[in-house]
């Protein structure tokens, strides 16, 4: 048996994020981070364990998933329009996505790239989630996200020119009450990204504007975010609208 798959995968969890070769990249993830709220971390998984929870959300997607086509009103009724697995459906069905999102390595070196200490969410529904657009026009509509960070791993992506661009604007502030899109998106500079299949990236979700831009035919995308949570977030009272919307059963 081969060293690697005597490993637990929470070991292997571990070896990976503490590599030397992951630890290497950190100071300049930081630079950026400081600079754009948005980094992306390249081959996120060892490519046996992310092999795993493809083919874990693979049977997932096939017998859990549920088809959202909704608006959400305290985003200023953006649309969403993908199939979901909740949080419990994932805990239950795949034995690696849990683990990342626990991996004490890992917020290690979030805590790191962010500049000041990166926590699990307090609530629980939200902790990671996965989502798959596979329908042409399918978008996850502007928004922000209820806690300061999110680590999206975009487990399949479109090719380019097909949609599925991650686009955000920084520096933003979310009034629930009064979201003023058209305000932000006609009056600041939209920044596009577009992460490969198997690339994570880290955002500051709190204050940055986000969506995924509808797709073409013929395409998939799928993630799975991550979403963690700053300590000044833990001081603060924090509503879950567009959870709830989401993930009804959670
Ligand atoms: O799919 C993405 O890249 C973004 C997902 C997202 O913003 C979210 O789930 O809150
Ligand atoms: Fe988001």
């Amino acid at each position: 048996m081969s060293l690697q798959t005597s490993l637990s995968v929470t070991e292997q969890l571990h070896e990976h994020f503490d590599s030397p070769a992951f630890r290497e990249l950190v100071p300049a993830l930081a630079e950026r981070f400081k600079e754009d709220d948005y980094v992306e971390l390249e081959s996120f998984l060892p490519p046996a364990l992310a092999h795993r929870a493809e083919q874990e959300l693979a049977d997932l997607y096939d017998t859990r998933s549920r088809r959202r086509d909704i608006l959400v009103p305290s985003t200023g009724n953006t649309p969403r329009n993908f199939s979901n697995l909740d949080r419990d459906v994932l805990l239950a069905g795949s034995s690696v996505i849990p683990a990342v999102f626990d991996c004490p390595a890992l917020l290690k070196r979030l805590s790191e790239i962010a500049g000041q200490e990166v926590l699990p969410v307090p609530y629980v529904p939200e902790e990671y989630i996965s989502a798959r657009m596979d329908r042409p026009g399918d978008v996850h509509g502007w928004h922000w996200d209820d806690y300061s960070f999110a680590v999206v791993w975009v487990v399949k992506s479109t090719p380019e020119g097909c949609g599925g661009d991650v686009e955000y604007i920084p520096d933003t502030f979310w009034d629930k009450e009064n979201p003023r899109l058209e305000h932000y998106l006609a009056t600041r500079e939209i920044r596009r990204r577009h992460p490969a299949s198997g690339t994570a990236y880290l955002m500051r979700t709190d204050t940055s504007l986000h969506h995924v831009t509808p797709i073409a035919e013929g395409v998939e995308r799928i993630m799975v975010c991550f979403s963690y949570c700053s300590l000044e977030d833990l001081d603060r009272e924090v509503t879950h609208d567009t959870m709830d919307l989401l993930h009804p059963n959670a």
